[in-house]
């Protein structure tokens, strides 16, 4: 019985749009975490990481210190032995999520990811034509870009290449789609996973990112679902993945030991409609949670 920890992050400082900074606190409020904690003390939120609040500092500062603070939440988890589930928050947090999972198990091998996600999130600011850095966890956890979030929990990449699949993909720039595509990340579009369906890419991706891994995790920004279905999203984009099949996929990994870390980004409960995306931010948690009676 694996206890797992609620890591709640309230930032929107990397997102162009901050509304998603409230997801936490909706979400907690709502109490649905409440039936993934069986038996009782299974499940609980630990902690809700808000941004600093002294004056003077850049966002940049202030992005790098909340993903500074989840990194030790991250780590201090899993040395717990417990399971960190990060609840967002914008994207950039991720940086500070897969530090955190390194520094803690680094040292029993490599880490596989799979990144799930409407979006590329791999701009650097040189490519970045918005310069939020929500669009760019993937590029600095590869070790790409700006040393202030590449050094974070240690100095360059966290990741491996081959270690990380992209799923859902369908709005990009050309900037972040060359930089891993000179990289070799492998990317399952939309088009392909409409065409082989979720299941089997789903499959081959977690396949792929664990062949050379000890521990793996998956990241799971909400609006690589469809916004038909889920509107309380960040950025929404059209055409994406729906919510049952994604479910299905998670639940796949229920009884995988390898599972160390999840996290869900990017809910944005300003733009909900009667907290349907908060159920299924829910119904994601309680696929994989080994809590869930
Ligand atoms: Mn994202």
């Amino acid at each position: 019985m694996r206890l797992t920890d609620v890591i709640g992050v309230a930032s929107g400082l990397g997102a162009s749009n901050p509304g998603c900074q409230d997801g936490p606190e909706v979400l907690r409020s709502l109490g649905f975490f409440r039936d993934l904690d069986w038996p009782p003390g299974a499940c609980a939120w630990r902690d809700i990481v808000r941004p600093p609040a002294e004056p003077g500092l850049t966002a940049l500062e202030r992005v790098a210190r909340v993903a500074e603070a989840v990194h030790e939440r991250v780590a201090e988890s899993l040395r717990a032995g417990h399971f960190p589930l990060v609840i967002g928050g914008d994207h950039s947090l991720a940086i500070g999520t897969w530090s955190g999972v390194q520094t803690a198990l680094g040292h029993e091998g490599r880490l596989g990811l799979v990144w799930i996600d409407a979006h590329m999130d791999s701009h650097t600011f040189e490519t970045t034509p918005s310069r939020a850095i929500h669009g760019m966890p993937l590029a600095c956890l590869l070790g790409q870009g700006e040393p202030r979030l590449t050094n974070i929990g240690g100095e360059g990449a966290k990741l491996l290449p081959e270690d990380v699949c992209l799923i859902g993909v369908r709005s990009f720039e050309s900037g972040e789609a060359d930089l891993l595509k000179r990289l070799g990340v492998r990317v399952y579009f939309m088009d392909e996973v409409r065409r082989r369906g979720l299941s089997e890419v789903f499959h081959e991706a977690w396949q792929r990112v664990m062949r050379h891994a000890a521990h793996g995790g998956i990241s799971l920004d909400l609006d690589a679902l469809d916004p038909e279905e889920e509107p309380g999203v960040g950025t929404p984009v059209a055409g994406g993945l729906c919510r049952a099949e994604l479910i299905a996929a998670l639940r796949s990994l229920r009884d995988d030991r390898r599972l160390r870390c999840l996290e869900i980004v990017e809910y944005n409960p300003h733009a909900d409609r009667c907290f349907a995306t908060a159920r299924a931010v829910h119904d994601l948690c309680a696929s994989v949670s080994g809590g869930a009676p």
